[in-house]
């Protein structure tokens, strides 16, 4: 009797093991769910799981909690909707056509989207593209036209035309994302969805309940906030992008047109009247809570601002800045810690892999600067943090040289569905599951082409690895730089011409020409995108870039070649 009842325990157990683990077998065979976050110019230095000097974001550090913290993320052209293309096309901007903002996105190019939803996977993007025509591959999309406002923002809708919602930008993404979750998904398919926010983009408006907080903090300098640009080749030094020389006072600080008529002060770069466009769009509650919290701003201002030096306003200028760019990133990482509840809340998190990047860096004062576009780390490099709990290990840490080149194919190879020959990049797969052995990139490849434009970054393509880069700035001016990564991470002096680098500049050019060839760029490619914007250029089309700066252009260049 005894017996019988210990071997019946014993099948019992062992029935319910194998059927456990059956259970769990089916479930690691499901196609995971995949949700990527991107933010638009969303530097690394402003999320705490990076470095929390400047901002605490404990809903995005969640997701290196449960999965990795990518050190060494970067993008192949640093841009925002170049950065996008090569995203969902798994290309290099000179095969995919789109090499910077001006130009509409060719709508012939595969993208990961159409082949996951070709194979049954259900696709929804919400938020900002900024591609000037819609995206192929999704069952749903409501996108911002352009780069979209901050406040009662107009969205192009898949189904139900263009449509404005009343409320504040991040806000409002993230009510649509989570209506399509409960209310359009349906539960027996797997999804790929993009929540894809504006913020913090410029000019840089945060939500109202953030304001009162945000206008009254201060924040550490970067050391290089002085930088002269000497030591670097001349393009750092002719960037048009400094917080001092070329951040507008009423656009982006915030100081009302009145008060800079009162104190006699000019306006950068635009007509101060420029950015009321958004405040138009402001309910006049809305007003009353800028006008209450920037009219002390102003007021302190108007105090100070007589008896300010230079550096005083390049001082004040950074923490204007960082007071509203910050402030914007506040409402993204809330807004992120409400889908990751819903996750949550809904047993979705397991069999779901959540990025969360940036279309690029941002310089958050380093060099003096705001916005991208240059190599130098801040806006080359990108945040990149991953969650799967069924595949990744929590808490990991990668140094290695992923970029934004290799979404596609890792999204691809998570859902089972062949990558076409033609994409660039590499699954990351290897990485996420710990098989870092199988990956052995030791260099990438970048350029940036938006020149004449705005900000006035010259042309340039580079080869990074984890102990230098080495850049040809070869449009209005043929210059080489070398940077050493681990004797000047601040990235302030040009080795190139130093004869203690004489052979690892060698072997830095023949890596260069062999990505090249690999990439399969050239500069017959680059020289077609030139004569692209020049003709643009030169009838006044390109947003930033005057018919003088044009004749300026070409002369450079007549001298040059
Ligand atoms: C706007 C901004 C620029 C910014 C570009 C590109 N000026 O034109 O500062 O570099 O977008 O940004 S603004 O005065 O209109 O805000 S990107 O993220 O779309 O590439
Ligand atoms: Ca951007």
């Amino acid at each position: 009797m005894k017996n019988t009842k210990l071997l019946l325990f014993v099948f019992l157990m062992t029935a319910l093991v194998s059927c456990s683990s059956e259970k769990s077998e089916t479930h690691k065979k499901e196609r995971p769910n995949i949700i990527f976050i991107m933010s638009d110019d969303h530097a690394y230095q402003a999320i705490s799981a990076y470095d929390n000097k400047l901002i605490e974001t404990p809903n995005i550090d969640r997701i290196a909690k449960m999965g990795v913290l990518f050190t060494n993320a970067s993008v192949t052209n640093s841009i925002c909707a170049p950065s996008r293309a090569t995203i969902l096309t798994g290309k290099h901007s000179h095969l995919n056509g789109k090499v910077d903002n001006h130009f509409q996105f060719d709508t012939t190019n595969i993208t990961f989207p159409q082949l996951l939803q070709d194979a049954g996977y259900q696709t929804a993007m919400f938020g900002k593209l900024h591609f000037g025509n819609n995206p192929k591959g999704f069952d749903q999309f409501k996108i911002l036209p352009g780069q979209g406002s901050y406040y009662n923002p107009d969205f192009i809708t898949k189904h139900d035309g263009n449509i404005k919602v009343d409320g504040y930008v991040t806000d409002i993404i993230t009510d649509m994302t989570l209506d399509w979750l409960e209310n359009e998904r349906k539960e027996d398919e797997p999804f790929m969805l993009m929540y894809l926010h504006k913020a913090p983009h410029r000019s840089w408006l945060m939500a109202e309940r953030h304001l009162d907080d945000f206008t009254n903090r201060e924040f550490p300098e970067p050391k290089t906030l002085f930088d002269d640009y000497s030591g670097r080749t001349s393009p750092a030094g002719e960037a048009e992008m400094n917080i001092l020389h070329h951040m507008s006072w009423a656009g982006d600080n915030k100081v009302f047109p009145e008060v800079m008529d009162e104190l006699g002060i000019a306006e950068i770069g635009f007509d101060k009247q420029r950015y009321t466009y958004e405040y138009s769009r402001f309910t006049d509650e809305q007003r009353e809570s800028f006008m209450e919290a920037y009219g002390k701003v102003n007021e302190e201002f108007k105090k100070a601002y007589p008896s300010m030096s230079e550096e005083d306003m390049m001082k004040w200028k950074y923490q204007r800045y960082m007071q509203d760019y910050l402030g914007t990133i506040q409402a993204v990482d809330e807004n992120v810690g409400r889908l990751l509840d819903y996750l949550e809340a809904n047993d979705m998190m397991e069999n779901t892999i959540i990025v969360y990047t940036s279309d690029q860096g941002f310089y958050l004062g380093e060099h003096g600067w705001y916005d991208k576009r240059f190599i130098y780390d801040e806006s080359f490099k990108t945040p990149l943090l991953v969650s799967w709990p069924d595949r990744i290990r929590a808490g990991s840490r990668s140094d290695e040289l992923v970029q934004n080149l290799d979404f596609a194919q890792t999204f691809l190879e998570a859902a089972g569905v062949e990558s076409p020959d033609d994409m660039q990049g590499e699954s990351l797969i290897p990485i996420l599951t710990g098989n870092d052995g199988q990956w052995d990139r030791d260099a990438v490849y970048y350029h940036y082409y938006e020149y004449p434009a705005e900000h006035m970054v010259n042309r340039h393509y580079a080869i990074v690895t984890k102990d230098y880069k080495l850049v040809h700035y070869y449009y209005v001016e043929d210059q080489w730089e070398l940077l050493d990564r681990n004797k000047d991470p601040l990235e302030l002096k040009n080795f190139y011409d130093d004869p203690a680098y004489a052979d690892i500049k060698l072997d830095l050019h023949d890596r260069l020409e062999a990505l090249r060839t690999k990439y399969k760029d050239s500069n017959e490619i680059s020289q077609k995108y030139i004569d692209l914007l020049m003709k643009d250029a030169a009838e006044g089309k390109v947003f930033g870039v005057s018919k003088e700066k044009v004749e300026e252009i070409k002369e450079r260049r007549r001298r040059l070649m």
